[in-house]
C-alpha cells in the first residue's frame, strides 16, 4: 500500500467506553428521530390542508428500518469529512437528523413534500440541509459513493491541499432492494478495478421491498459478490438482547428456529406480536429443553420486543461494528432489520406505502411523553435533561467542521483553445481530440484540471492524444507492457497516479456516475475538476437515468459524444443515433452544441469549460462527427463567436425579399452548402444559409425571450411569406420548430427511421437529407 493512502493520522475511533456513555443519549435521539420522521410524514398527510385530491405521501415503515442505523451514524459514526447517500425514502430521517443538529428549520418539516420544502427524497439542489448525495432512482445513490471515492482519491495523488487532509468515507445507507438494480453490480466491479478505497455500504436488510418481501437467500449473494470484489463483509444480524437470549438454556434452539425461519414468515409474525410469536415459537420448538422457559420468561410486549431485537436495531451492536473496521478497505455491512421498526406497521408485507392512521400517531405520541402541540418540540418527552442533550448535539464529531460542508472553489482560467490547422478535411471528432491534445502540451492551470474518461472508447473517440501527454490514472503505477516489449503502438498505455484520463470498462452508466462524482468535486472537496467523458452518441440511452442523475444533481461535466447519426455509415444501424439532439434539447442542466466546423467547436469548448464553472451555468453535450469536411477559410470575428455560442449564425445572410433561407446542423453542412450554392449561386442571398451549432441554447433563449431572443433576431430579415429547410443528422423535430420563431413555413428533413450499412452518399440519399433532397425540398415547399 502506498504511504500516500493512509492518512495523516488515524481517526479517531471509538473505545468501548465512549460507546457506553453516548448509548443513553443516542438511545433518546434515536426514538427522537423515529418520531419525527413518522410525525413529518403524518403532517404532510393528515394535517396539512390539500388542495388537490392527489395522495402526499412518503414512507414511514422505510424510515422507521433505518432510524436506529442513521441514529448511530449522524450521531457517532460520521466525521466531517464523511458523505452519505441516503437510501431515497429515508428522506424524513435524513432530515429529521439535521433538524435536531440545527441544520433543518421546522418550517421545511412541516413542508415536507410541498412546495419549498424538505423534498421526498434527499436532494442537492433542491433541500437546503447539506444533503452530500441526492437520491430518488434506486440503486445509483450507493453506486455514487463508489465513484465520489474514486474522485477522492485522483484528488489525493494530484492536489497537495486534499492529500494534507484526512480522507472522508463515502457512505451509502442502502436499501436491500437497491440490490436488484444491475448498475450497481457495474459499479463494485469498476471499484474493484481502481482499488477503491473508503467506502461503506450499509444495507438495510429489511428483506422487504416495495411490493412485498425478498428472496431468502439474497444476504449469501450480497456476502459473495461484496468479497469478490475486494470488499470486507460485517454482517449485523442480532441485537444484545437476542445474543443474551441465546447464552440462557434453550437460547441455541431459539436462534437456531430464527435461522431457518423464511424472511415472509418472520415478517408476518412481527406484524402479530408478541402472542403470536408465542404461539408459534411454542408450537414449533417449545417442547425442546429450556425453550418453554425462555419464552415464559417475557411477557408479551417483551417477546415481541426480543424477536424484533434484530442488529440494525440495536444501538450498541451498530456502533461496535462500526468501529470494529479500522482500515480503509471498502466495507458492506448487512444490518439486520424490520421494516416500520417500532411502528404499528412492522412486518406487513405491504407496509412500503402504508401511512399510519391518526389514532395510531396519536397512541405512539402518548408512548413517547409527547403532549398534544408539542410534536415539533425537539426535546418534548425526551427523559433526559435538555442541556445534556444539547451539549451532546453540539459535540457530535459530524457537526465539527465549522467550513460549510457545501465546499466552493476558486475559478481557474479558460485559455483560448485552439490546434494547429492542417490544410484539408477536418471532422469535428478530429478536432476535439487535436484541441484536447495541444491544451495537453500547455502549461494552462486548467490542462491540470481536466480529468477524462471513457468506458473503453477512449482511441475510437479521439482521446489518444490527449492520453499519450496526460497518462491514465491509476493509484500504482502500472507498465506499458507493450512498450517495454517494443511493440510499436501510437498509444502510451501506462498508468500511474499523475495520469489524467480514467479508464474504465464498457460500462455507459458507470461514465455517468463518474462524471457525477468528479463533476460535483468542487463542492464536495473543495477542487475544481474538469471531468470529460467521451462515448459514442447511440450508448447515452444505456446511461439516461445516470446522466439525468448527474444533472439533476448540478455537477459539472463535459460530455463529448461520437461518432453521431448517419454519417457513421458503414458501421451501420446499430450505431448511428436519431434521437440524442431531440435528448440534448430536453435534458435540464446540460447544454447541447453541434457544431459542423472545427473553429466553432473551439470556441465552444472555450465557453463549455467556462459554462462548468459558471453559476448559473451546467454541464455540456458535444455532439460531433466522423465525417470530414472542408473547412471555412475564416477568422472568426467577435460577433460570429458570440453567435455560435447563443446557437447559430448566418454564413450567408439573406437579402431583404429572399425566398427563404436552409438552416443546417452539423456534419450536414456540406449538404445545405451545395444545395444553397444551387438555389442562389455561389455566395448569393437570394436564399439564406443558416448554421445552427446548439438547437438547444437557441430553443432555450427564444422560448424565453421570443421575438427578442436570438433567433428572433435572425429570423426578423426574412420575410413572413419566406420559407425555411431545415436539416440535421438526427431527428427532425430538432430543428422543425425554428419556423415558429417569426411564423415561417417549414419543410423539416432529418432522420426518423433506422440506418443501415452505407456510404454517405447512399445513406444522405436513402434518408432524404443530401444537396438534392434539401434543393427539391425547398423548391417544393
Ligand atoms: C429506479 C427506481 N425504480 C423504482 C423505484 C420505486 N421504488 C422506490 S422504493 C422501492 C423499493 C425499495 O425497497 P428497499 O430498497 O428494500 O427499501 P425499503 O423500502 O425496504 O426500505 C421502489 C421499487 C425507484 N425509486 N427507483
Ligand atoms: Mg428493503
Amino acid at each position: 500500500m502506498s504511504p500516500l493512502d493512509q492518512p495523516a493520522a488515524a481517526p479517531a475511533r471509538p473505545d468501548q467506553s465512549a460507546i457506553a456513555d453516548a448509548l443513553p443519549i443516542l438511545a433518546t435521539l434515536e426514538k427522537k428521530v423515529l418520531w419525527l420522521s413518522t410525525w413529518m410524514i403524518h403532517h404532510a398527510n393528515f394535517v396539512r390542508p390539500r388542495r388537490d385530491g392527489l395522495k402526499v405521501g412518503g414512507h414511514q415503515a422505510s424510515s422507521a428500518s433505518v432510524a436506529t442505523l442513521m441514529t448511530a451514524l449522524y450521531f457517532h459514526a460520521l466525521r466531517p469529512q464523511d458523505r452519505v447517500a441516503v437510501k431515497p425514502h429515508a428522506s424524513p430521517v435524513f432530515h429529521a437528523i439535521q433538524y435536531l443538529l440545527g441544520n433543518q428549520t421546522r418550517e421545511k418539516l412541516e413542508k415536507f413534500r410541498a412546495f419549498g420544502g424538505a423534498q421526498s427524497y434527499p436532494s442537492r439542489t433542491k433541500d437546503s440541509d447539506d444533503v452530500d448525495f441526492t437520491t430518488g432512482s434506486v440503486g445509483l445513490g450507493p453506486a455514487m459513493t463508489v465513484f465520489a471515492s474514486l474522485a477522492q482519491d485522483y484528488l489525493r495523488r494530484h492536489v497537495p491541499a486534499i492529500r494534507a487532509e484526512q480522507p472522508g468515507r463515502m457512505i451509502a445507507v442502502v436499501g436491500d432492494a437497491e440490490m436488484d438494480e444491475g448498475n450497481v453490480y457495474e459499479a463494485l466491479l469498476e471499484g474493484w478495478k481502481h482499488d477503491l478505497r473508503n467506502c461503506w455500504w450499509i444495507i438495510d436488510y429489511n428483506r422487504q421491498s416495495l411490493d412485498g418481501v425478498i428472496a431468502d437467500r439474497l444476504f449469501r449473494w450480497i456476502d459473495r459478490t461484496f468479497r469478490g470484489t475486494g470488499w470486507s463483509v460485517v454482517t449485523i444480524k442480532y441485537g444484545k438482547k437476542l445474543m443474551a437470549a441465546f447464552q440462557r438454556p434453550g437460547g441455541k434452539r431459539l436462534k437456531k428456529w430464527i435461522n431457518d425461519c423464511p424472511n415472509e414468515l418472520y415478517s408476518a409474525l412481527t406484524f402479530q406480536g408478541g402472542a403470536v410469536w408465542r404461539k408459534r415459537l411454542t408450537a414449533d420448538i417449545g417442547a425442546e429443553p429450556g425453550v418453554a422457559e425462555l419464552l415464559a420468561s417475557y411477557d408479551d410486549a417483551g417477546l415481541a420486543e426480543l424477536m424484533a431485537n434484530l442488529g440494525g436495531h440495536c444501538l450498541e451492536t451498530i456502533l461496535e461494528a462500526f468501529a470494529s473496521v479500522a482500515d480503509d478497505k471498502p466495507t458492506c455491512f448487512i444490518a439486520y432489520t424490520i421494516k416500520g421498526y417500532g411502528l404499528p406497521l412492522a412486518g406487513h408485507k405491504d407496509n412500503h406505502a402504508g401511512i399510519m392512521n391518526p389514532g395510531q400517531v396519536t397512541a405512539f405520541r402518548d408512548s413517547l411523553g409527547i403532549k398534544e402541540g408539542e410534536e415539533w418540540q425537539p426535546f418534548a418527552g425526551i427523559g433526559l435533561a435538555a442541556a445534556d442533550v444539547q451539549r451532546f448535539l453540539k459535540a457530535v464529531p459530524f457537526a465539527a467542521d465549522a467550513r460549510p460542508r457545501r465546499r466552493a472553489a476558486a475559478p481557474v482560467e479558460v485559455p483560448a483553445l485552439t490546434f494547429t490547422a492542417r490544410n484539408g478535411a477536418v471532422s469535428t471528432q478530429e478536432a476535439f481530440g487535436r484541441i484536447l491534445f495541444e491544451l495537453a502540451g500547455t502549461k494552462a492551470a486548467l490542462a491540470d484540471r481536466v480529468v477524462t474518461a471513457s468506458p473503453d472508447v477512449t482511441q475510437s473517440t479521439n482521446l489518444g492524444g490527449w492520453v499519450n501527454r496526460r497518462g491514465i490514472f491509476a493509484r500504482d503505477t502500472r507498465r506499458d507492457t507493450f512498450r517495454d516489449q517494443r511493440v510499436a503502438s501510437a498509444q502510451k498505455w501506462a498508468a500511474d497516479d499523475r495520469g489524467q484520463h480514467v479508464e474504465l470498462g464498457i460500462a455507459e452508466n458507470n461514465l455517468f456516475l463518474m462524471l457525477a462524482a468528479f463533476g460535483l468535486s468542487h463542492e464536495l472537496f473543495g477542487e475544481r475538476l474538469f471531468p470529460v467523458g467521451t462515448l459514442y452518441d447511440p450508448f447515452i440511452a444505456r446511461g439516461l437515468d445516470a446522466l439525468n442523475y448527474a444533472c439533476y444533481q448540478d455537477a459539472r461535466f463535459m460530455m463529448v459524444a461520437t461518432p453521431s447519426g448517419l454519417s457513421l455509415a458503414p458501421e451501420g444501424g446499430a450505431h448511428q443515433s436519431i434521437g440524442t439532439p431531440l435528448l440534448g434539447i430536453g435534458q435540464a442542466g446540460l447544454a447541447y452544441f453541434e457544431p459542423a466546423f472545427a473553429d466553432e467547436l473551439a470556441e465552444i469548448m472555450r465557453f463549455g469549460f467556462n459554462h462548468l464553472q459558471a453559476e448559473n451555468g451546467g454541464s455540456v453535450y458535444l455532439r460531433l462527427s466522423t465525417l470530414p469536411l472542408a473547412q471555412p477559410k475564416r477568422t472568426l470575428d467577435a460577433d460570429t463567436r458570440r453567435d455560435i455560442l447563443a446557437g447559430a449564425y448566418w454564413r450567408i445572410r439573406p437579402a431583404p425579399g429572399a425566398a427563404g433561407a436552409i438552416v443546417y446542423c452539423g456534419a450536414l453542412a456540406h449538404e445545405a452548402e451545395t444545395a444553397h450554392r444551387r438555389l442562389a449561386g455561389d455566395g448569393g442571398d437570394a436564399v439564406g444559409l443558416l448554421a445552427v451549432t446548439s438547437p438547444d441554447r437557441l430553443y432555450e433563449d427564444w422560448r424565453e425571450n421570443g421575438g427578442g431572443s436570438h433567433l428572433g433576431r435572425l429570423m426578423s430579415g426574412l420575410d413572413r411569406d419566406a420559407r425555411l429547410v431545415t436539416v440535421c443528422d438526427g431527428h427532425p423535430m430538432t430543428l422543425s420548430w425554428i419556423g415558429a420563431a417569426d411564423g415561417h413555413s417549414v419543410r423539416p428533413l432529418g432522420v426518423d427511421r433506422f440506418g443501415q450499412c452505407g456510404d454517405v452518399a447512399d445513406l444522405y440519399r436513402a434518408y432524404g437529407i443530401d444537396a438534392d433532397a434539401i434543393e427539391r425540398a425547398f423548391r417544393n415547399t
